[in-house]
């Protein structure tokens, strides 16, 4: 499968897979996404207007680009908010179909979290309002959530940084980059490449794999900073089902978050870390010394079939001119992170995938994801042991809505693997064959989605309903 997807060649039976590329401009300076405004005058209150409809970019040099955006950008606004802020966001959907806004990550109640079973029609206004949770300080996103068509919506551009705040962050002295990155097939006219987003079947098992890989929707773009400065870097995956192996050349790196916020400690010393899809990270770097120097951070590339084999720069980092800064050490301890067991109940989830071709679905304990469905049952505030037991030969990055879970166990070719450390989690990837045990809760009452977080294996099937009552 090797450079199959995008590599911009024909025939054969991967013929289907051919566009001709865009040229795209690179070395421009790195884009910051604006923050969307907030237009209440109270501080407790966020209010804000998003508005998906479709749009014409400017991409690439002489060429329009129609994609669809949140308020006409790609990615759409960052939204900024703290713990405990009431948010409201008025909504409205000039996309000409069904879409919603999915927080993805945080525990909202279950009707304000942009589900399937709440769609906004075309041309339809509605307010979410919810309660930024006490202790969610980290990065997310939002993107929509309707049924059958997220590849479709996220992969014409529907995809944004959202960013909680508290009032005691033990890393607020660092300077902050926000990361997303995504992935776009754009052909030499400017046009989206329709393959790439739209086509039920097959292809959708690879459309996570089709495109360029965009960071805050350029491609290549430069991150000018100073020698030896120490940045903390927020990076989110909001590509449709790309795993992201991220290295930064000549450099090691801390890991100090992940999706639901800060780890307790930091991660030092690292080379790569693997970012699956809708997956977030936070990094600390701290840059070369030496002036005027120019180095990448790059996608090692994760093989198989979601992945891009080789590896693909994302973004260079120029040092600029001295003096070099001075070091800035992370504290080594970051925030305490509970344990949420001990477990009361256990559930199986069992990833399995039937037939083949276009009639292939993914399925989740035998079956294909119906709405009009419950397929598990669970109780607010119960902590439960989930084992996610993949049988089929592909990855799949599992998110659950409304929830932050910790993975306390994982077994490879029938062995246990060690855990080394604690993290909150809201998607986490389970390798082709094994199983990833996780401590999981729901802390509010309703239906949630727990699905593939690869979003042609979502629309095909690979999506369950949890039901949370409350006692
Ligand atoms: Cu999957």
């Amino acid at each position: 499968m090797a450079g199959m997807p995008g590599s911009g060649k024909g025939g054969g039976m991967m013929g289907q897979w051919a566009y001709a590329k865009a040229t795209w401009q690179t070395g421009l300076p790195l884009r910051r996404i604006p923050a969307l405004a907030n237009g209440s005058p109270l501080p407790g209150t966020f209010e804000g207007t998003l508005v998906a409809s479709p749009y014409s970019a400017s991409l690439i040099p002489d060429h329009a680009t129609d994609l669809w955006g949140y308020n006409d950008s790609y990615p759409g606004p960052l939204i900024e908010v703290y713990e405990g802020q009431h948010v409201d966001i008025e909504f409205t959907n000039r996309l000409g179909i069904d879409s919603t806004i999915h927080w993805h990550g945080l525990a909202v109640p279950a009707d304000q979290d942009g589900s399937p079973m709440d769609p906004v029609r075309p041309g339809a206004t509605r307010h979410y309002n919810f309660e930024v949770p006490p202790g969610s300080a980290g990065t997310y996103w939002y993107h929509p959530h309707a049924h059958l068509t997220n590849t479709l919506q996220v992969g014409r551009g529907l995809a944004a940084p959202l960013i909680v705040r508290g009032a005691d962050d033990p890393l607020r002295m660092l300077p902050e980059l926000t990361l997303l990155v995504t992935s776009l097939a754009v052909d030499g006219d400017g046009r989206v490449f329709a393959g790439a987003v739209a086509r039920p079947g097959m292809p959708v098992m690879m459309m996570g794999g089709v495109g360029e890989l965009l960071v805050n929707g350029q491609k290549h773009p430069v991150h000018a900073t100073t020698p030896g400065a120490t940045e903390r870097w927020r990076v989110i995956n909001a590509t449709p089902g790309h795993y992201l192996r991220l290295q930064l050349d000549g450099h090691r790196f801390a890991v100090v978050g992940t999706d639901g916020g800060l780890l307790s400690e930091p991660l030092p010393g690292l080379t790569e870390w693997v970012l699956a899809p809708a997956q977030r990270v936070e990094i600390v770097v701290t840059v070369a010394t030496q002036p005027s120097a120019r180095f990448w951070l790059r996608d090692l590339g994760q093989g198989g079939w979601m992945g891009t084999g080789a590896g693909a720069a994302l973004m260079a980092i120029e040092t600029g001119a001295g003096p070099a800064q001075p070091r800035v050490d992370v504290p080594a301890y970051l925030r305490p992170i509970a344990d949420i067991g001990p477990a009361s109940a256990r559930q199986q989830i069992v990833l399995s995938m039937s037939g083949m071709g276009a009639s292939g679905r993914f399925l989740i304990n035998g079956r294909s994801f119906d709405m009009n469905r419950v397929d598990l049952e669970t109780v607010v505030g119960r902590v439960e042991l989930w084992d996610l037991i993949n049988t089929t030969y592909m990855d799949h990055p599992i998110h659950v809505h409304g929830t932050q879970f910790q993975v306390v166990g994982r077994t490879v070719r029938g062995l246990a693997a060690p855990i080394p450390y604690v993290a909150w989690l809201d998607t986490v990837n389970v390798p082709a064959g094994e199983t990833v045990t996780i401590n999981i809760r729901q802390p509010l009452p309703g239906k949630r989605m727990f699905h593939c977080h690869i979003l042609p294996h979502e629309d095909a099937g690979m999506m369950a309903v949890l039901n949370a009552f409350a006692v």
